[in-house]
């Protein structure tokens, strides 16, 4: 039997119903990579880069897999189209964003992915929700855990748990 690894993503939307996007992509994500291990809340995130952007939803689901690194990232981009993402500006709004924060405890640097997810600890919208679920994993690269990143990080917009 294929050895099964955890994958961490972090889903994002902040056009159209995004609660329900992000309900759609979750399903679309276990049927093609793995059951789910774990799902943390919804948080509002205030946008990064481009603060005149809609606030975004953001979640982290963990999953088993037996998917290869490149195999698991072309079925997120796959759900990213479902979605009806179009890429029309660089860290513009999107119907759904599906990014690989952690691959088990393996270490990445291909030109196409790059894991853990290198703007990870500057990031309070993807360390809050992964803490909720992965708060002791260590992070390769970080030599310390996802709680201390969260500690450690001076990101200052606003991040909170969201209900519909
Ligand atoms: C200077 C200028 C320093 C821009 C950093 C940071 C740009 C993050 C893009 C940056 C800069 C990003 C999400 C988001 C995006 C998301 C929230 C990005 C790419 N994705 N904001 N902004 N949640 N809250 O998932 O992460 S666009
Ligand atoms: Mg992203
Ligand atoms: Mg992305």
């Amino acid at each position: 039997m294929k050895p099964a690894f955890t994958v961490h993503l972090l889903l994002g939307s902040n056009l159209g119903d995004r609660a329900a996007l992000l309900a759609v992509a979750r399903q679309q994500l276990v049927a093609a990579i793995g059951p789910a291990v774990a799902t943390s809340a919804l948080y509002e995130t205030a946008a990064w880069g481009r603060e005149d952007q809609p606030a975004y939803l953001n979640q982290a689901l963990a999953l088993a897999t037996t998917l290869a690194p490149l195999a698991l990232l072309a079925q997120c981009q796959a759900v990213e189209q479902a979605a009806g993402r179009e890429r029309l500006e660089r860290w513009g709004s999107r119907t759904l964003d599906v990014d690989i924060l952690l691959y088990g405890e393996a270490q990445i640097d291909l030109p196409t992915l790059i894991v853990p997810h290198p703007r990870l600890a500057e990031r309070r919208f993807a360390l809050l929700p992964l803490a909720e679920i992965a708060a002791e994993i260590q992070v390769l690269g970080h030599r310390c855990t996802v709680a201390q990143l969260l500690t450690n990080c001076s990101d200052l917009l606003p991040v909170r748990r969201w209900s519909a």
